[in-house]
Protein backbone atom coordinates (compact mmCIF):
# COMPACT_ATOMS: atom_id res chain seq x y z
CA UNK A 1 0.00 0.00 0.00
CA UNK A 2 1.65 3.87 -0.47
CA UNK A 3 0.28 6.98 -0.38
CA UNK A 4 -0.32 9.12 -3.01
CA UNK A 5 -0.32 12.97 -3.19
CA UNK A 6 -3.17 14.01 -6.20
CA UNK A 7 -3.62 17.37 -7.29
CA UNK A 8 -6.75 19.23 -7.01
CA UNK A 9 -8.33 22.52 -7.16
CA UNK A 10 -9.58 25.08 -4.62
CA UNK A 11 -13.12 25.76 -3.83
CA UNK A 12 -14.26 28.94 -4.92
CA UNK A 13 -16.27 30.49 -2.24
CA UNK A 14 -17.49 26.82 -0.33
CA UNK A 15 -18.69 28.50 3.57
CA UNK A 16 -19.42 25.97 5.49
CA UNK A 17 -23.35 26.95 6.98
CA UNK A 18 -24.87 26.58 10.02
CA UNK A 19 -23.77 22.78 10.45
CA UNK A 20 -21.28 21.82 7.99
CA UNK A 21 -20.52 22.12 4.52
CA UNK A 22 -24.10 20.43 2.61
CA UNK A 23 -24.22 20.66 -1.26
CA UNK A 24 -26.46 18.85 -4.13
CA UNK A 25 -24.56 14.84 -4.28
CA UNK A 26 -23.74 15.98 -7.06
CA UNK A 27 -21.80 18.25 -6.57
CA UNK A 28 -19.75 16.31 -3.81
CA UNK A 29 -19.34 13.75 -6.52
CA UNK A 30 -17.31 16.05 -8.68
CA UNK A 31 -13.67 14.79 -8.67
CA UNK A 32 -11.98 15.87 -5.79
CA UNK A 33 -14.72 18.02 -4.37
CA UNK A 34 -15.25 15.65 -1.19
CA UNK A 35 -11.06 15.29 -0.95
CA UNK A 36 -10.66 18.76 -0.89
CA UNK A 37 -13.01 19.59 2.23
CA UNK A 38 -11.22 16.19 3.92
CA UNK A 39 -8.09 17.55 3.46
CA UNK A 40 -9.45 21.02 4.66
CA UNK A 41 -10.48 18.91 8.14
CA UNK A 42 -6.80 16.92 8.40
CA UNK A 43 -4.81 20.33 7.65
CA UNK A 44 -6.70 22.10 10.14
CA UNK A 45 -6.18 19.66 12.89
CA UNK A 46 -2.73 19.20 11.99
CA UNK A 47 -1.42 15.64 10.99
CA UNK A 48 -1.25 13.67 14.08
CA UNK A 49 2.33 12.79 15.26
CA UNK A 50 3.34 9.18 15.73
CA UNK A 51 3.18 9.17 19.61
CA UNK A 52 -0.60 10.46 19.52
CA UNK A 53 -2.88 7.57 19.23
CA UNK A 54 -5.29 9.88 17.84
CA UNK A 55 -8.85 8.14 17.20
CA UNK A 56 -11.60 9.54 15.26
CA UNK A 57 -14.91 8.68 14.90
CA UNK A 58 -17.27 8.28 11.09
CA UNK A 59 -20.31 7.90 10.87
CA UNK A 60 -23.20 9.06 8.87
CA UNK A 61 -27.07 8.55 8.40
CA UNK A 62 -27.05 6.09 5.55
CA UNK A 63 -28.51 8.62 2.73
CA UNK A 64 -26.87 7.78 -1.07
CA UNK A 65 -22.88 8.36 -1.10
CA UNK A 66 -22.66 7.51 3.00
CA UNK A 67 -20.50 4.44 1.86
CA UNK A 68 -18.61 5.65 -0.66
CA UNK A 69 -17.56 8.75 0.96
CA UNK A 70 -16.58 6.96 4.10
CA UNK A 71 -14.29 4.66 1.97
CA UNK A 72 -12.32 8.50 0.97
CA UNK A 73 -12.65 9.38 4.20
CA UNK A 74 -10.93 5.92 5.95
CA UNK A 75 -8.26 6.23 3.13
CA UNK A 76 -7.35 10.03 3.82
CA UNK A 77 -7.14 9.19 7.81
CA UNK A 78 -4.86 6.75 6.96
CA UNK A 79 -2.96 9.38 5.22
CA UNK A 80 -2.74 11.76 7.36
CA UNK A 81 -1.69 9.75 10.50
CA UNK A 82 -4.78 8.74 12.28
CA UNK A 83 -4.18 5.43 14.73
CA UNK A 84 -7.71 4.08 14.84
CA UNK A 85 -11.19 5.10 13.65
CA UNK A 86 -14.28 4.13 15.17
CA UNK A 87 -16.90 3.76 11.91
CA UNK A 88 -20.90 2.39 12.63
CA UNK A 89 -21.61 -0.68 11.18
CA UNK A 90 -22.97 -0.50 7.71
CA UNK A 91 -21.33 3.24 7.80
CA UNK A 92 -24.39 3.97 10.00
CA UNK A 93 -24.57 6.57 13.23
CA UNK A 94 -27.06 8.75 14.12
CA UNK A 95 -25.53 12.13 14.92
CA UNK A 96 -25.93 11.82 18.47
CA UNK A 97 -24.67 8.60 18.69
CA UNK A 98 -21.25 10.02 16.87
CA UNK A 99 -21.42 13.00 19.94
CA UNK A 100 -21.70 9.85 22.72
CA UNK A 101 -19.22 7.80 20.70
CA UNK A 102 -16.56 10.54 20.59
CA UNK A 103 -16.96 11.13 24.40
CA UNK A 104 -17.22 7.73 25.56
CA UNK A 105 -14.10 6.36 24.09
CA UNK A 106 -11.77 9.96 24.17
CA UNK A 107 -11.96 10.43 20.51
CA UNK A 108 -10.27 13.23 18.95
CA UNK A 109 -13.12 14.23 17.04
CA UNK A 110 -15.37 12.93 14.69
CA UNK A 111 -16.71 13.34 10.85
CA UNK A 112 -20.84 13.14 10.45
CA UNK A 113 -21.97 12.37 6.93
CA UNK A 114 -25.62 13.91 6.94
CA UNK A 115 -27.75 16.60 5.23
CA UNK A 116 -29.75 15.86 8.59
CA UNK A 117 -33.61 17.15 7.36
CA UNK A 118 -32.64 17.44 3.65
CA UNK A 119 -33.93 14.88 1.46
CA UNK A 120 -31.14 12.41 -0.29
CA UNK A 121 -30.72 10.31 -3.06
CA UNK A 122 -28.77 10.99 -6.04
CA UNK A 123 -30.58 14.23 -6.45
CA UNK A 124 -30.98 14.76 -3.00
CA UNK A 125 -28.28 16.49 -1.06
CA UNK A 126 -25.24 15.21 0.99
CA UNK A 127 -22.96 17.03 3.92
CA UNK A 128 -20.21 16.57 6.32
CA UNK A 129 -19.82 17.95 9.95
CA UNK A 130 -16.62 18.18 11.88
CA UNK A 131 -16.81 17.17 15.61
CA UNK A 132 -14.09 18.15 18.06
CA UNK A 133 -13.09 16.10 21.19
CA UNK A 134 -16.30 17.32 23.58
CA UNK A 135 -18.46 15.46 20.95
CA UNK A 136 -20.04 19.10 19.42
CA UNK A 137 -19.68 20.63 16.27
CA UNK A 138 -16.40 22.44 15.48
CA UNK A 139 -16.62 26.10 16.96
CA UNK A 140 -16.52 28.50 14.12
CA UNK A 141 -12.76 29.28 14.89
CA UNK A 142 -12.18 25.98 13.64
CA UNK A 143 -15.29 25.90 10.59
CA UNK A 144 -13.43 29.30 9.52
CA UNK A 145 -9.82 27.58 9.20
CA UNK A 146 -11.31 24.86 7.29
CA UNK A 147 -12.96 27.30 4.80
CA UNK A 148 -9.59 28.75 4.37
CA UNK A 149 -8.23 25.99 3.74
CA UNK A 150 -10.28 25.17 1.05
CA UNK A 151 -9.67 27.60 -0.75
CA UNK A 152 -5.88 27.63 -0.81
CA UNK A 153 -4.62 23.68 -1.01
CA UNK A 154 -3.51 22.27 -4.26
CA UNK A 155 -3.04 18.89 -3.57
CA UNK A 156 -4.92 15.95 -0.96
CA UNK A 157 -3.17 12.78 0.34
CA UNK A 158 -5.15 9.61 0.24
CA UNK A 159 -3.81 6.08 1.15
CA UNK A 160 -4.59 3.56 -2.27
CA UNK A 161 -5.69 0.60 0.72
CA UNK A 162 -9.03 -0.09 1.54
CA UNK A 163 -12.12 -0.64 0.66
CA UNK A 164 -13.14 -1.62 4.02
CA UNK A 165 -15.23 -4.25 4.89
CA UNK A 166 -17.83 -1.96 6.80
CA UNK A 167 -20.61 -4.37 7.65
CA UNK A 168 -19.21 -6.49 9.95
CA UNK A 169 -18.18 -5.90 13.42
CA UNK A 170 -14.45 -6.16 13.88
CA UNK A 171 -11.27 -4.62 13.20
CA UNK A 172 -9.10 -4.14 9.86
CA UNK A 173 -6.90 -2.13 8.58
CA UNK A 174 -5.66 0.37 6.56
CA UNK A 175 -1.49 1.35 6.31
CA UNK A 176 -0.92 1.24 10.01
CA UNK A 177 -4.60 2.78 10.49
CA UNK A 178 -6.95 0.52 12.60
CA UNK A 179 -10.21 0.20 11.34
CA UNK A 180 -12.72 -0.68 13.98
CA UNK A 181 -16.29 -1.76 12.84
CA UNK A 182 -18.78 -1.03 15.77
CA UNK A 183 -22.19 -1.33 16.47
CA UNK A 184 -23.80 1.83 16.14
CA UNK A 185 -26.54 1.60 18.73
CA UNK A 186 -25.04 -0.11 22.05
CA UNK A 187 -23.26 2.39 23.60
CA UNK A 188 -25.79 5.29 22.51
CA UNK A 189 -28.64 2.67 24.60
CA UNK A 190 -26.02 2.32 27.36
CA UNK A 191 -26.67 5.73 28.05
CA UNK A 192 -29.75 6.55 27.29
CA UNK A 193 -30.58 3.79 30.07
CA UNK A 194 -28.53 5.40 32.52
CA UNK A 195 -30.61 8.91 32.03
CA UNK A 196 -34.50 7.39 32.19
CA UNK A 197 -36.49 5.03 34.23
CA UNK A 198 -36.48 2.00 32.13
CA UNK A 199 -38.23 0.16 34.45
CA UNK A 200 -41.49 2.78 34.50
CA UNK A 201 -41.25 2.97 30.66
CA UNK A 202 -41.39 -0.64 30.22
CA UNK A 203 -44.07 -0.45 32.75
CA UNK A 204 -46.24 1.92 31.05
CA UNK A 205 -45.59 0.08 27.73
CA UNK A 206 -46.64 -3.35 29.52
CA UNK A 207 -49.78 -1.37 30.47
CA UNK A 208 -50.79 -1.08 27.46
CA UNK A 209 -49.70 2.15 26.21
CA UNK A 210 -49.66 2.68 22.72
CA UNK A 211 -47.18 4.67 20.72
CA UNK A 212 -46.20 5.23 17.12
CA UNK A 213 -42.75 6.07 16.41
CA UNK A 214 -42.24 7.13 12.56
CA UNK A 215 -38.53 7.18 11.33
CA UNK A 216 -39.09 8.32 8.09
CA UNK A 217 -37.06 5.92 7.08
CA UNK A 218 -33.84 7.56 8.08
CA UNK A 219 -31.39 6.62 10.89
CA UNK A 220 -33.16 6.89 14.15
CA UNK A 221 -34.91 3.65 12.81
CA UNK A 222 -32.40 1.08 14.05
CA UNK A 223 -31.92 3.23 17.46
CA UNK A 224 -35.63 3.60 18.23
CA UNK A 225 -36.04 -0.60 17.45
CA UNK A 226 -33.42 -1.28 19.87
CA UNK A 227 -34.27 0.67 22.77
CA UNK A 228 -38.24 1.05 22.21
CA UNK A 229 -39.37 -2.71 21.17
CA UNK A 230 -36.05 -4.12 22.40
CA UNK A 231 -35.41 -2.76 26.26
CA UNK A 232 -38.40 -0.96 26.89
CA UNK A 233 -40.80 -3.81 25.37
CA UNK A 234 -43.06 -1.85 23.39
CA UNK A 235 -44.81 -4.07 20.77
CA UNK A 236 -42.96 -4.70 17.31
CA UNK A 237 -44.85 -2.29 15.12
CA UNK A 238 -44.39 0.38 17.17
CA UNK A 239 -41.56 2.12 15.01
CA UNK A 240 -42.54 2.63 11.68
CA UNK A 241 -40.42 3.42 8.60
CA UNK A 242 -37.77 1.82 10.29
CA UNK A 243 -35.27 0.70 7.99
CA UNK A 244 -32.59 3.72 6.71
CA UNK A 245 -33.45 4.16 2.85
CA UNK A 246 -30.70 5.86 1.46
CA UNK A 247 -33.49 8.07 -0.30
CA UNK A 248 -35.18 8.40 2.64
CA UNK A 249 -37.95 6.71 0.51
CA UNK A 250 -38.28 9.70 -1.30
CA UNK A 251 -39.65 11.58 1.80
CA UNK A 252 -38.46 14.51 3.41
CA UNK A 253 -36.98 13.82 7.01
CA UNK A 254 -37.85 16.95 8.79
CA UNK A 255 -39.96 16.28 11.44
CA UNK A 256 -42.70 18.70 11.46
CA UNK A 257 -46.72 18.44 11.27
CA UNK A 258 -46.34 19.28 7.69
CA UNK A 259 -43.72 16.71 6.50
CA UNK A 260 -44.73 14.02 9.36
CA UNK A 261 -48.41 14.45 7.88
CA UNK A 262 -48.88 10.79 8.46
CA UNK A 263 -48.19 10.56 11.84
CA UNK A 264 -49.94 13.50 12.54
CA UNK A 265 -53.27 12.50 10.73
CA UNK A 266 -53.03 8.48 13.48
CA UNK A 267 -52.98 10.60 15.90
CA UNK A 268 -55.90 12.69 15.13
CA UNK A 269 -58.15 9.53 13.90
CA UNK A 270 -60.59 7.65 16.37
CA UNK A 271 -58.02 4.72 16.96
CA UNK A 272 -54.85 7.50 17.71
CA UNK A 273 -52.26 5.86 20.10
CA UNK A 274 -51.17 7.85 23.62
CA UNK A 275 -48.19 8.74 21.92
CA UNK A 276 -46.64 9.87 18.95
CA UNK A 277 -42.94 10.77 17.88
CA UNK A 278 -40.95 11.32 14.68
CA UNK A 279 -36.80 12.07 13.62
CA UNK A 280 -34.88 13.68 11.05
CA UNK A 281 -32.07 12.24 8.60
CA UNK A 282 -29.64 12.07 11.16
CA UNK A 283 -31.76 11.29 14.37
CA UNK A 284 -31.04 14.78 16.13
CA UNK A 285 -34.35 16.24 16.02
CA UNK A 286 -37.86 15.41 17.51
CA UNK A 287 -41.61 15.57 17.31
CA UNK A 288 -43.52 15.37 19.86
CA UNK A 289 -47.13 14.40 19.30
CA UNK A 290 -49.89 13.28 21.86
CA UNK A 291 -53.27 12.35 20.87
CA UNK A 292 -55.01 15.43 18.92
CA UNK A 293 -52.01 17.74 19.94
CA UNK A 294 -48.67 18.30 18.45
CA UNK A 295 -46.25 19.97 21.15
CA UNK A 296 -44.34 23.31 19.84
CA UNK A 297 -40.89 22.50 20.10
CA UNK A 298 -40.20 25.55 22.49
CA UNK A 299 -42.89 24.32 24.51
CA UNK A 300 -41.14 20.67 24.76
CA UNK A 301 -38.10 22.39 25.83
CA UNK A 302 -39.82 24.10 28.64
CA UNK A 303 -41.77 21.71 29.71
CA UNK A 304 -38.88 18.96 29.27
CA UNK A 305 -37.01 22.25 31.82
CA UNK A 306 -40.22 22.54 34.29
CA UNK A 307 -40.63 19.12 34.79
CA UNK A 308 -36.03 17.90 34.89
CA UNK A 309 -35.99 16.64 38.58
CA UNK A 310 -38.99 13.62 37.55
CA UNK A 311 -36.17 11.26 35.20
CA UNK A 312 -32.93 10.00 37.43
CA UNK A 313 -30.24 11.66 35.45
CA UNK A 314 -31.73 15.00 36.24
CA UNK A 315 -32.97 14.28 39.87
CA UNK A 316 -30.22 16.96 41.24
CA UNK A 317 -32.08 19.18 38.83
CA UNK A 318 -30.83 21.41 36.68
CA UNK A 319 -28.16 24.21 36.49
CA UNK A 320 -29.07 26.46 33.51
CA UNK A 321 -30.98 26.97 30.02
CA UNK A 322 -30.21 27.75 26.61
CA UNK A 323 -32.57 28.41 23.54
CA UNK A 324 -31.70 29.90 20.39
CA UNK A 325 -32.48 33.16 19.43
CA UNK A 326 -35.73 32.38 17.58
CA UNK A 327 -36.88 29.78 20.22
CA UNK A 328 -40.11 31.41 22.51
CA UNK A 329 -39.08 32.15 25.51
CA UNK A 330 -41.43 29.68 27.08
CA UNK A 331 -38.14 28.06 28.56
CA UNK A 332 -37.07 31.83 29.92
CA UNK A 333 -40.30 31.52 32.15
CA UNK A 334 -39.27 28.10 33.60
CA UNK A 335 -36.02 29.52 34.17
CA UNK A 336 -36.94 32.04 36.39
CA UNK A 337 -39.48 30.06 38.29
CA UNK A 338 -36.71 28.23 38.98
CA UNK A 339 -33.97 30.62 39.80
CA UNK A 340 -31.68 29.93 37.08
CA UNK A 341 -30.12 31.12 34.24
CA UNK A 342 -31.54 31.20 30.59
CA UNK A 343 -28.85 31.75 27.77
CA UNK A 344 -30.13 33.18 24.04
CA UNK A 345 -27.67 31.72 21.36
CA UNK A 346 -27.46 31.91 17.55
CA UNK A 347 -29.36 29.37 15.66
CA UNK A 348 -27.52 26.35 15.56
CA UNK A 349 -25.95 23.87 18.11
CA UNK A 350 -22.22 24.85 18.40
CA UNK A 351 -23.28 27.79 20.38
CA UNK A 352 -24.36 25.35 23.09
CA UNK A 353 -21.00 23.71 23.44
CA UNK A 354 -19.35 26.24 25.35
CA UNK A 355 -22.17 26.69 28.00
CA UNK A 356 -22.28 22.78 28.50
CA UNK A 357 -18.43 22.56 28.61
CA UNK A 358 -18.45 25.10 31.65
CA UNK A 359 -21.78 23.25 33.07
CA UNK A 360 -23.53 26.62 33.22
CA UNK A 361 -26.12 24.84 31.47
CA UNK A 362 -28.13 21.62 31.46
CA UNK A 363 -30.80 21.58 28.69
CA UNK A 364 -30.80 23.30 25.53
CA UNK A 365 -33.37 23.79 22.69
CA UNK A 366 -34.22 25.10 19.38
CA UNK A 367 -37.53 25.84 17.87
CA UNK A 368 -36.23 23.68 14.95
CA UNK A 369 -37.23 20.48 16.33
CA UNK A 370 -33.99 20.15 18.38
CA UNK A 371 -33.87 19.52 22.22
CA UNK A 372 -30.62 17.88 23.91
CA UNK A 373 -28.95 18.25 27.00
CA UNK A 374 -25.12 17.55 28.76
CA UNK A 375 -25.09 14.12 28.50
CA UNK A 376 -23.75 14.88 24.70
CA UNK A 377 -23.12 18.11 22.56
CA UNK A 378 -25.58 17.65 20.15
CA UNK A 379 -29.61 17.73 19.99
CA UNK A 380 -31.20 14.24 20.80
CA UNK A 381 -34.17 13.09 19.14
CA UNK A 382 -34.55 9.53 20.81
CA UNK A 383 -33.44 11.55 24.20
CA UNK A 384 -36.29 13.72 23.62
CA UNK A 385 -38.68 10.92 23.12
CA UNK A 386 -37.50 8.71 26.41
CA UNK A 387 -37.04 12.19 28.25
CA UNK A 388 -41.72 12.71 27.03
CA UNK A 389 -41.94 8.72 28.21
CA UNK A 390 -40.47 9.18 31.44
CA UNK A 391 -42.88 12.17 32.01
CA UNK A 392 -45.85 10.42 31.03
CA UNK A 393 -44.62 7.65 33.11
CA UNK A 394 -44.05 9.39 36.26
CA UNK A 395 -46.96 11.91 35.94
CA UNK A 396 -49.63 9.10 34.83
CA UNK A 397 -51.05 12.08 32.54
CA UNK A 398 -51.33 12.24 28.72
CA UNK A 399 -49.76 14.68 26.68
CA UNK A 400 -52.88 17.19 26.12
CA UNK A 401 -53.04 17.21 30.30
CA UNK A 402 -48.93 17.71 30.27
CA UNK A 403 -49.05 20.77 28.21
CA UNK A 404 -52.42 22.39 29.16
CA UNK A 405 -51.15 22.23 33.13
CA UNK A 406 -48.13 24.05 31.94
CA UNK A 407 -49.89 26.71 30.00
CA UNK A 408 -52.26 27.46 32.85
CA UNK A 409 -49.00 27.72 35.47
CA UNK A 410 -46.51 29.64 33.25
CA UNK A 411 -49.05 31.32 30.48
CA UNK A 412 -49.03 30.19 26.50
CA UNK A 413 -46.58 30.99 23.83
CA UNK A 414 -48.16 31.19 20.52
CA UNK A 415 -45.56 30.88 18.20
CA UNK A 416 -44.88 29.73 14.25
CA UNK A 417 -42.45 29.53 11.73
CA UNK A 418 -43.29 30.62 8.07
CA UNK A 419 -40.28 29.68 5.70
CA UNK A 420 -39.54 30.84 2.13
CA UNK A 421 -37.78 28.53 0.44
CA UNK A 422 -35.71 28.26 -2.71
CA UNK A 423 -36.12 32.72 -3.37
CA UNK A 424 -33.89 34.56 -5.33
CA UNK A 425 -30.66 35.26 -3.28
CA UNK A 426 -30.18 38.84 -4.39
CA UNK A 427 -33.74 39.43 -3.35
CA UNK A 428 -33.33 37.78 -0.36
CA UNK A 429 -30.27 40.08 0.85
CA UNK A 430 -31.82 42.98 -0.31
CA UNK A 431 -34.59 42.38 2.14
CA UNK A 432 -32.08 41.98 4.75
CA UNK A 433 -30.16 45.03 4.41
CA UNK A 434 -33.19 46.99 4.25
CA UNK A 435 -34.68 45.57 6.76
CA UNK A 436 -31.11 46.46 8.99
CA UNK A 437 -31.02 49.91 8.23
CA UNK A 438 -34.63 50.25 9.21
CA UNK A 439 -33.98 49.32 13.14
CA UNK A 440 -32.75 52.24 14.69
CA UNK A 441 -36.01 53.79 13.55
CA UNK A 442 -38.13 50.78 14.92
CA UNK A 443 -38.21 51.36 18.61
CA UNK A 444 -40.94 52.72 20.61
CA UNK A 445 -42.96 52.61 17.57
CA UNK A 446 -46.45 51.27 17.67
CA UNK A 447 -48.17 48.72 15.35
CA UNK A 448 -52.23 48.35 16.61
CA UNK A 449 -51.91 46.52 20.01
CA UNK A 450 -48.06 45.91 19.75
CA UNK A 451 -45.24 48.44 20.59
CA UNK A 452 -41.82 47.91 19.18
CA UNK A 453 -39.59 47.96 22.54
CA UNK A 454 -36.17 46.65 20.74
CA UNK A 455 -35.12 45.91 17.23
CA UNK A 456 -31.70 44.94 16.63
CA UNK A 457 -29.56 42.55 14.66
CA UNK A 458 -28.80 40.07 17.00
CA UNK A 459 -25.12 40.15 18.00
CA UNK A 460 -23.85 37.32 20.75
CA UNK A 461 -21.06 37.28 22.88
CA UNK A 462 -19.87 33.55 23.93
CA UNK A 463 -19.84 34.16 27.83
CA UNK A 464 -16.88 31.73 27.94
CA UNK A 465 -14.22 32.35 25.29
CA UNK A 466 -15.96 35.86 24.64
CA UNK A 467 -15.91 35.35 21.03
CA UNK A 468 -18.49 37.41 19.26
CA UNK A 469 -21.29 36.08 16.36
CA UNK A 470 -22.37 39.15 14.79
CA UNK A 471 -25.40 39.27 11.89
CA UNK A 472 -27.54 36.53 13.47
CA UNK A 473 -31.26 37.95 12.54
CA UNK A 474 -33.76 40.52 13.24
CA UNK A 475 -35.18 40.66 16.57
CA UNK A 476 -37.78 42.98 16.73
CA UNK A 477 -39.53 42.34 20.48
CA UNK A 478 -42.85 44.10 21.38
CA UNK A 479 -43.84 45.64 24.87
CA UNK A 480 -45.87 42.88 26.17
CA UNK A 481 -43.20 40.01 25.26
CA UNK A 482 -44.22 38.93 21.24
CA UNK A 483 -41.45 38.59 18.66
CA UNK A 484 -40.66 38.90 15.31
CA UNK A 485 -37.69 37.40 14.25
CA UNK A 486 -36.11 37.27 10.47
CA UNK A 487 -33.04 35.35 9.63
CA UNK A 488 -31.70 33.86 6.45
CA UNK A 489 -31.02 29.77 6.97
CA UNK A 490 -27.58 28.62 6.74
CA UNK A 491 -28.88 25.25 5.94
CA UNK A 492 -30.34 25.11 2.72
CA UNK A 493 -28.71 24.27 -0.70
CA UNK A 494 -31.17 25.93 -3.66
CA UNK A 495 -30.87 29.73 -3.40
CA UNK A 496 -32.11 31.40 0.00
CA UNK A 497 -34.68 30.41 2.26
CA UNK A 498 -35.81 33.44 4.34
CA UNK A 499 -37.29 32.12 7.93
CA UNK A 500 -40.05 34.39 9.79
CA UNK A 501 -40.61 33.52 13.32
CA UNK A 502 -43.40 34.58 15.44
CA UNK A 503 -44.04 34.68 18.93
CA UNK A 504 -47.07 35.79 21.26
CA UNK A 505 -47.65 35.27 25.06
CA UNK A 506 -50.59 34.56 26.51
CA UNK A 507 -51.18 34.42 30.46
CA UNK A 508 -54.90 33.82 30.65
CA UNK A 509 -56.08 30.33 30.59
CA UNK A 510 -59.42 31.32 28.68
CA UNK A 511 -57.34 32.08 25.63
CA UNK A 512 -55.35 29.45 25.27
CA UNK A 513 -57.33 27.71 22.71
CA UNK A 514 -56.76 30.29 19.85
CA UNK A 515 -55.59 28.54 16.70
CA UNK A 516 -51.90 29.92 16.55
CA UNK A 517 -51.74 31.44 12.97
CA UNK A 518 -55.30 33.57 13.92
CA UNK A 519 -53.38 34.13 17.64
CA UNK A 520 -50.33 35.57 15.39
CA UNK A 521 -52.06 36.84 12.58
CA UNK A 522 -51.70 40.39 13.94
CA UNK A 523 -48.04 40.11 14.31
CA UNK A 524 -48.00 38.16 10.95
CA UNK A 525 -49.01 41.69 9.57
CA UNK A 526 -46.24 43.26 11.21
CA UNK A 527 -43.97 41.19 10.04
CA UNK A 528 -44.62 41.45 6.09
CA UNK A 529 -45.56 45.55 6.63
CA UNK A 530 -42.23 45.93 8.35
CA UNK A 531 -39.98 43.68 6.55
CA UNK A 532 -41.53 43.94 2.53
CA UNK A 533 -41.19 40.53 2.30
CA UNK A 534 -43.67 39.49 -0.45
CA UNK A 535 -42.30 42.69 -2.09
CA UNK A 536 -38.75 41.24 -1.90
CA UNK A 537 -39.56 37.49 -2.83
CA UNK A 538 -42.37 37.58 -5.11
CA UNK A 539 -44.38 35.42 -3.00
CA UNK A 540 -47.88 35.57 -1.76
CA UNK A 541 -47.37 32.76 1.41
CA UNK A 542 -44.83 30.77 2.99
CA UNK A 543 -43.14 27.40 1.16
CA UNK A 544 -44.42 25.86 4.67
CA UNK A 545 -45.69 26.89 7.91
CA UNK A 546 -44.96 25.30 11.28
C1 LIG B 1 -31.73 24.86 10.67
C2 LIG B 1 -32.47 25.18 11.95
C3 LIG B 1 -31.49 25.26 13.10
C4 LIG B 1 -30.69 23.96 13.19
C5 LIG B 1 -30.04 23.65 11.86
C6 LIG B 1 -29.38 22.29 11.85
O1 LIG B 1 -30.79 25.87 10.39
O2 LIG B 1 -33.19 26.38 11.83
O3 LIG B 1 -32.18 25.54 14.29
O4 LIG B 1 -29.71 24.06 14.17
O5 LIG B 1 -31.03 23.63 10.83
O6 LIG B 1 -30.27 21.26 12.16
P1 LIG B 1 -31.08 27.07 9.35
O7 LIG B 1 -29.81 27.85 9.29
O8 LIG B 1 -31.47 26.43 8.07
O9 LIG B 1 -32.21 27.85 9.92
V1 LIG B 1 -30.03 19.71 11.60
O10 LIG B 1 -31.05 18.67 12.33
O11 LIG B 1 -30.41 20.00 9.97
O12 LIG B 1 -28.40 19.44 11.74
CO1 LIG C 1 -30.65 16.77 11.98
Amino acid sequence: MSIHTIATTPFAGQRPGTSGLRKKVSQFQQPGYLENFIEAIFLTLGDAPASERRSIVVGGDGRYFNREAIQTILRMAAAHGVARVLVGQGGILSTPAVSCVIRKHAAFGGIVLSASHNPGGPDGDFGIKYNIGNGGPAPESITEAMFAHTQALTSYRISDGGPVELDRLGTSRIENMVVEVIDPVADYAALMARLFDFKAISALFAGGLRMRFDAMHAVSGPYARAILEGLLGAPAGTVVNGEPLEDFGGGHPDPNPVNAAELIAHMEGVDAPDFGAASDGDGDRNMIVGRGIAVTPSDSLAIIAANASLAPGYAGGIKGIARSMPTSTAADRVADALGISCFETPTGWKYFGNLMDANLVTLCGEESYGTGSHHIREKDGLWAVLFWLNLLAVRGESVEQIVRAHWARFGRNYYSRHDYEAVDAVAADAMMTALRDKLPDLAGQSFGRYRVALADDFVYTDPVDHSVATRQGIRIAMVDGSRIVLRLSGTGTEGATIRLYLERYEADPAHHDIEPQLALAELIDIAHSISGLRHYTGRERPTVIT
